[in-house]
């Protein structure tokens, strides 16, 4: 084998395995998805109805958005009965509600698998639940 054949080869040896590492690491990236839920027009006047699809269901290590497809402010808290229990939608005191403005999304990143229920805190009529396995 001369010079050229050897720098050939071993070039070709990283090329491979650049690609199996690129492989490797796009299929973790796929296991980790993005759980989109949808504020929809007309949410304050509705119920169960007003974030779809409801429920929704995510894996651990996903992330969960909401996007805020109505003109109108709304929120996305854990707990129920316009109870906030601290799980997701509030900010670090665990009961001022994160606002969602029109055009605008929240997230939340279940570490933990559950059903949580949530509610907008400006709109308690609006209901939803998220199954995480
Ligand atoms: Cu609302």
């Amino acid at each position: 084998m001369n010079t050229k054949t050897a720098t050939l080869l071993a070039g070709a040896v990283v090329a491979i395995l650049a690609t199996a590492v690129l492989a490797i690491a796009g299929q973790q990236a796929a296991f980790a998805a993005n759980v989109d839920i949808t504020i929809v027009p007309g949410a304050s006047t509705k119920t169960k109805d007003a974030f779809s699809p409801n429920p929704a269901e995510a894996h651990v290590g996903d992330t969960v958005v909401w996007t805020n497809k109505d003109g109108a402010l709304h929120t996305a808290v854990s707990g129920k009965d316009n109870k906030p229990d601290g799980k997701f939608g509030v900010q670090s005191d665990g009961q001022t509600p994160i606002l969602i403005p029109p055009g605008k999304t929240s997230e939340f990143k279940p570490t933990q698998a559950g059903e949580y229920d949530y509610f907008c805190s400006l709109h308690p009529a609006m209901s939803g639940e998220l199954k995480v396995s």
